[in-house]
């Protein structure tokens, strides 16, 4: 797909015509094309040719020609011109964190500097702190987060911020005069990866708090510090975390948890509407001329622009804006819906426990099933099992049911869906499963006539229920297959197949806007956690948020329903 190419590019433009100070209409309308195209799931090319793309709100004329011209050459006239405005090297500066287009324009312009390593001389020789809004204060967090940027690695994922977030709030909680205390940013939004994980805290005395949070055991480096605010990187179990914690008064906290929730393409929206209704919306409340008309709360807020209230997991500015004005967002997915997990393996392939012991696990979290999947004799690095062995075990499930209670165990397998689009066992044996998954898990560099052909084949098969993984990505270690998500998806609903939503946070796979486009076609999803120890279970919030930020209901996602209907569903794709 370009799509992530085009988005970058529109992106690229905004920010260089922010480093020219140019018009700040211009720069919000070029942000907002290149966020559609990153959105949307379907590869520009088709679209363009479709005509749809002339008709997404947001695309403008001018947007257009430049979207015709970027499929026909791969380039943007444009573009190409802006970059000769200014020396290619500042786009560098603005991968530091806490430096944005303006801090550059300013650095350029007053100091001539041109990079890194000459941003890195001017902290040294203090001009960079003498410059006018910078300072000692704003020049130090620059230069830890030039420290930061050469030891990241970027991105981190959502297990890894909700563990770090964890680690603070459990320290700010226990500190005296503190109120609600709210995770904020795209860790709320439940993003598929994190930039900085952002607190919010009610209380008085501001600058106490960010003193005992900069000198917790935890800080491997502050950033910055002041009255308000706390910048810094903590340590966790996994990774180093850039954590941002700020402190508002209770008065406006539902001003400030609006605002630094984001994103930021739904905050510019709702303050275009502000405006237009003659208000003011920032993080310290809803004015009316000087007077606050909301801020205590984020519902009050919603309510006085004249909408609904819009859950965290939808403020992407994908239509929920609209939705929120005439009443009909979806009630999401809810993680109490979910009756089972259909996608789980045991020490039989590579699992570390067995299967009574992963049965019980499920059922002390309230599901009424689980299925077992373990990997197919393709798959021999993952210990695979054979047409001999699967026999077996569906045996060993069948005398399990009779004597574990309160749980019904299906069994299943995830079949490797081999390099011609065939899987690795034959009907007669699918049929004695109660459910069964097909996936990828070789090739998955092969181009994209090959892994789409391939897995539409799969679908093709009568007794295949669902796809799991489908695009094969490793968030920050593995692209996704270059496969047609479109395709996949009409086939899917043609052939009666669900997709997944695996819910381990390394694959978020299908991700969220896949999730909306399989809804809007009618195909059933699946959320699975591919556990492969008890511990898995817990990563099923992460797959029901995913779902949900595609607009899921209860009743788009197959394992809320109960047993019996699992079992109808399955059916009716037999001959
Ligand atoms: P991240 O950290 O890159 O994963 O993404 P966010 O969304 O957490 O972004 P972050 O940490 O830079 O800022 C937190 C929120 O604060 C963001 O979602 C919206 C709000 N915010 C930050 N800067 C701006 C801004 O310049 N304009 C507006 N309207 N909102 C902003
Ligand atoms: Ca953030
Ligand atoms: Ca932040
Ligand atoms: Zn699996």
């Amino acid at each position: 797909m370009k799509n992530a190419v085009l988005s970058e590019l529109f992106d690229q433009m905004a920010d260089i015509m922010e480093i020219l100070g140019e018009d700040r209409f211009r720069i919000n309308t070029y942000r907002r094309v290149g966020r559609i195209i990153a959105d949307v799931p379907t590869d520009i090319e088709t679209l363009l040719a479709s005509g749809d793309l002339a008709k997404t709100p947001g695309i403008g004329k001018s947007s257009l020609a430049k979207i015709e011209e970027f499929v026909k050459t791969g380039t943007i006239t444009a573009h190409k011109q802006l970059l000769t405005k200014i020396p290619p090297t500042l786009l560098e500066l603005l991968t530091i964190p806490g430096v944005g287009p303006k801090g550059v324009k300013t650095i350029y312009e007053k100091l001539d500097v041109k990079t890194i390593a000459e941003l890195k001389k001017a902290i040294k020789s203090g001009s960079l702190a003498q410059l006018p809004g910078f300072g000692d204060k704003k020049a130090a967090g620059i230069a830890k987060g030039i420290e930061f940027l050469e030891k990241s690695t970027g991105r981190i994922r959502l297990d890894q911020a909700v563990e770090a977030a964890d680690i603070v709030t459990g320290f700010l909680k226990k500190l005296p005069g503190i109120g609600k205390i709210q995770t904020a940013g795209s860790l709320r939004r439940r993003a598929e990866t994190i930039g900085d994980v952002d607190i919010l805290v009610a209380a008085k005395n501001g600058k106490k708090i960010i003193d005992a949070f900069t000198k917790a055991a935890f800080i491997q480096e502050v950033l910055a510090a002041g009255a308000t605010k706390g910048s810094a990187i903590i340590r966790t179990e996994s990774a180093p975390v850039h954590v941002d914690v700020r402190v508002v008064p209770k008065k406006s906290f539902g001003a400030a948890a609006q605002y630094f929730t984001g994103s930021k393409q739904h905050n510019v929206r709702l303050r275009e509407i502000a405006v237009k209704a003659k208000l003011k919306l920032n993080e310290y409340g809803l004015f009316k001329a000087d007077k606050r008309i909301a801020g205590a709360t984020e519902e009050e807020i919603y309510k006085k622009l004249g909408m609904d209230f819009i859950d965290p997991l939808l403020r992407e500015d994908r239509g929920e804006i609209e939705a929120a004005k005439i009443h009909t967002l979806p009630k999401l997915i809810d993680f109490k819906d979910i009756k089972g997990d259909l996608h789980v393996h045991t020490n039989a392939s590579d699992g570390n426990t067995d299967i009574s012991e992963m049965a019980r696990a499920a059922r002390d979290m309230g599901y009424k099933y689980i299925c077992i999947t373990d990997h197919s004799k393709s798959s021999a690095i993952a210990n695979g099992l054979s047409t001999k062995q699967l026999a077996n075990q569906i045996k060993q499930i069948r005398k399990l049911n009779e004597k574990i209670k309160g749980i019904t165990i299906f069994a299943g397998t995830e079949m490797d869906i081999l390099a011609d689009g065939s899987v690795d066992f034959d009907n007669k044996l699918l049929a004695d499963l109660d459910f069964v998954i097909a996936s990828i898990h070789s090739g998955l560099a092969s181009s994209r006539e090959k892994v789409t052909t391939r897995t539409l084949k799969a679908m093709d098969n009568p007794y295949v229920n669902c796809i799991a993984h489908p695009t094969g990505r490793l968030l920050g270690q593995r692209e996704p297959m270059d496969i047609d998500m479109a395709a996949v998806i009409e086939h899917a609903a043609q052939t009666h197949t669900a997709l997944e939503v695996n819910a381990n946070p390394w694959r978020l796979d299908i991700k969220d806007v896949h999730c909306k486009m399989a809804i809007e076609a009618k195909v059933a999803l699946v959320i699975g956690t591919d556990s492969h120890s008890t511990a898995g279970f817990s990563l099923m919030g992460f797959g029901v948020a995913t779902a949900a930020r595609g607009w899921a209901t209860k009743a788009d996602v197959l394992n809320t329903s109960p047993l019996a209907k699992i079992k109808s569903w399955v059916k009716a794709k037999r001959p």
